[in-house]
């Protein structure tokens, strides 16, 4: 395991799990450098925006509302606080919805320009899923070439996009009856642009009052994400990139080399990132980079770029969310090449301390102070040379302000639904079936997806990052196997829990499961637009029979322990409406409308089967997850009732020991 016993720093330990992230964040103190870390002790929440009954939507306002006083319960306009609090909801669920397309139509346009042989940068890895895709997006393939069944499937894919009619045609990937029910709720996706544009349509002033109404343009916008923007981003980048399997890669401060050019790839697309890995060893670089005294070039990864790197090739990872502004204030970073997406605007301050040079590569992202090249999918080669010289050309600027904690850990990556289905049966009986047998006999209780992001923020007494471990820890010491996705699976990951050493701190049913397959009893399933993966591998799960008929009748949870930003929001909606119960920490911001949080928290399930909740501490979120997993056992009479592993202070205490 990877956690070895390590001194921090007086009153670090109260702040974070991580012995790297505590030193280097006391170096970042000690150079003058602000952080989030610091940023969020000085800038204290807004209560009113925390309990979301603030509304800025119209110049009549901003409106402060408190449903307590009758005579602060509606805007100026009129709107009551329910409306309020369900129209700043709907609104983050369509800007992650918004993220994710943007980021799915970003792939769908360059696989195109592949398929037309526009794109010399990339090519098609894997055929059979893009055989597979080509059926499920109606492409009829008789008689055709490969480039040009490629070129139907990037022409349906980005017709998702603007699609304003019908169906979105990856639904039919749902199990029938979830269907049906999404049907008769009229949230069944019509295409992703046409939902972001009638969510932000509804939610001005005078318009969608009624947020029962709301929530179903809420819920139907979730689904063009998880159903279409991230589903397609996900299948593209397969075929492009290839489909993962297990990878052993390492993380953490560590995978940071001194004598090497750093070069940190952040952000979500592997578009540019992907190729640029490759470049690392070609002759001219090496050339280059003796030129300077450096021994090489060392591309490591952040956030989900570098999820997308090290699932699919290994690539480590040097830091999730958090960690961004910190891994600059190593000092060894050369260039922090960012595409799009959790990308910090204090990047280039911090940068200025040191050498960094931070560059910009998106015209979506730009960020004064950075060095903007900006990436075109139809001239990949000229543009990672253009960034490896200035950052080898950078390497000799370093100053002696340098700290690379000796602190990294192993890892097993890439356990994508093609994997896990053929770990399971093999080539020939690839199957869920060992799955769904091993959730009836007992000895594993459920599934849970722990997601979303780390946060910085320190409150309620957690440390930062530690709720990921903490939660994850107890779900598997009580026979649930976790799946993760996001900067979750790396935080997990650096405390060695995405290994398979870490079967024995599992209970002993998943213990035996996971001790016969040789895998940990985490799966890091990918990045954020990977939680695609999750809904093909539940609507298997129902498949595959024994589990009930719906994907509401599965014993599995969903979580996102640290959440921060409006895309894990709109995955947390698209589970809900899947029939999955999603607990969110910190605190949604809908408290201000007890009807509202009700609607959500209790009425939902009688409505699609999941809901929302959320919770102060990971041990309320495993409680939650875990008594829920229990429900649905006992409703489909395979319940027996077992011991609860319960994690007392003490053994939080030990955590990472
Ligand atoms: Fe106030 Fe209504 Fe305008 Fe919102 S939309 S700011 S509640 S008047
Ligand atoms: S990168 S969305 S901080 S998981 Fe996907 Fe991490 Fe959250 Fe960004």
């Amino acid at each position: 395991m990877a956690s070895i016993e390590r001194e921090f720093p007086e009153g670090y330990s109260e702040v974070t799990n991580s012995w790297g992230t505590a030193i280097v964040l006391r170096k970042a103190r000690e150079d003058g450098v602000q952080t989030a870390w610091d940023r969020s002790t000085i800038i204290k929440p807004c209560p009113i925006g925390t309990d979301g009954v603030c509304c800025n939507t119209c110049s009549m306002g901003p409106c402060r509302l408190n449903e307590d006083r009758p005579d602060r319960f509606r805007g100026v306009c009129g709107a009551s606080v329910p409306t309020i609090v369900a129209r700043s909801f709907t609104k983050m669920i369509a800007q992650g919805c918004a993220c994710h397309s943007d980021h799915g139509r970003s792939i769908a346009e360059t696989f195109l320009k592949v398929a037309r042989g526009e794109a010399a940068g990339y090519q098609i890895k894997d055929f059979t899923k893009l055989y597979a895709l080509a059926a499920d997006l109606g492409v009829n393939v008789q008689g055709m070439q490969t480039n040009d069944i490629a070129e139907q499937v990037g022409i349906v894919a980005l017709n998702q996009f603007s699609q304003q009619h019908g169906e979105m045609a990856l639904v039919k990937r749902v199990p029938a009856k979830r269907l049906q029910l999404w049907r008769q709720m009229g949230i069944v996706p019509r295409g992703v642009d046409r939902e972001v544009v009638e969510a932000m349509h509804r939610t001005n002033m005078g318009m969608d009052q009624d947020y029962k109404n709301l929530m179903r343009q809420a819920s139907r916008t979730a689904l063009a994400d998880g159903w279409g923007g991230s589903m397609i981003a996900t299948e593209l980048q397969d075929i492009l990139f290839s489909t993962p399997n297990p990878q052993a890669g390492k993380l953490d401060f560590g995978v940071l080399d001194a004598d090497y050019v750093n070069i940190v790839v952040h952000g979500h697309e592997p578009l540019l990132s992907d190729p640029l890995v490759d470049y690392a060893t070609a002759p001219e670089v090496l050339r280059m980079c003796e030129e300077v005294g450096a021994k090489g070039v060392n591309v490591v990864g952040m956030c989900c770029t570098a999820n997308e790197l090290l699932t699919r090739h290994g690539v480590p990872l040097v830091g999730n969310f958090a960690q961004q502004e910190l891994v600059i204030a190593t000092g060894v970073v050369d260039a922090m090449v960012v595409d799009y997406q959790c990308v910090l605007e204090t990047l280039p301050v911090v940068a200025q301390r040191y050498h960094t040079k931070v560059i910009t590569t998106s015209n979506k992202c730009r960020i004064p102070g950075s060095l903007f090249i900006e990436f075109e999918p139809t001239r990949v080669a000229s543009t990672v040379k253009e960034i490896y010289r200035t950052a080898i050309t950078n390497y000799p600027n370093r100053t002696d302000r340098v700290l690379i904690p000796d602190q990294d850990s192993q890892i097993v990556a890439g356990f994508s639904f093609e994997y896990t289905k053929y770990m399971m049966g093999g080539s020939f009986r690839a199957s869920y079936r060992p799955l769904n047998d091993a959730i009836i006999d007992g000895r594993i209780r459920g599934v849970a997806a722990v997601v979303g992001c780390d946060s910085p923020v320190i409150r309620n007494g957690a440390r930062a990052g530690a709720a990921h471990e903490e939660l994850v820890r107890e779900l598997i010491a009580n026979d649930v196997l976790v799946a993760q996705t996001g900067c979750s699976a790396s935080t997990c990951g650096k405390t060695g829990l995405l290994l398979p050493e870490a079967q024995r701190l599992a209970g002993s049913g998943l213990q035996s499961i996971c001790e016969a397959l040789g895998i940990p009893p985490v799966l890091h399933v990918g990045s954020c637009v990977d939680n695609s993966r999750l809904l093909v591998a539940l609507a298997e799960m129902a498949a595959e029979g024994g589990l009930g008929d719906d994907i509401s009748d599965l014993p599995v949870a969903g979580a996102a322990p640290e959440w921060i930003d409006a895309k894990a929001l709109t995955i947390g909606q698209y589970f809900a409406d899947y029939g999955v119960l999603v607990v969110f920490r910190p605190k949604l911001h809908i408290e201000g409308s007890k009807e509202f949080q009700k609607y959500l928290f209790e009425d939902y399930e009688a409505i699609t089967g999941g809901k929302w909740a959320h919770a102060d501490t990971p041990a309320e979120v495993a409680s939650l997850m875990i008594d829920h997993i229990d429900k649905k056992r006992r409703a489909l009479g395979i319940h027996e009732r077992r011991e609860r592993v319960l994690f007392d202070m003490a053994m939080r205490r030990e955590l990472g020991e």
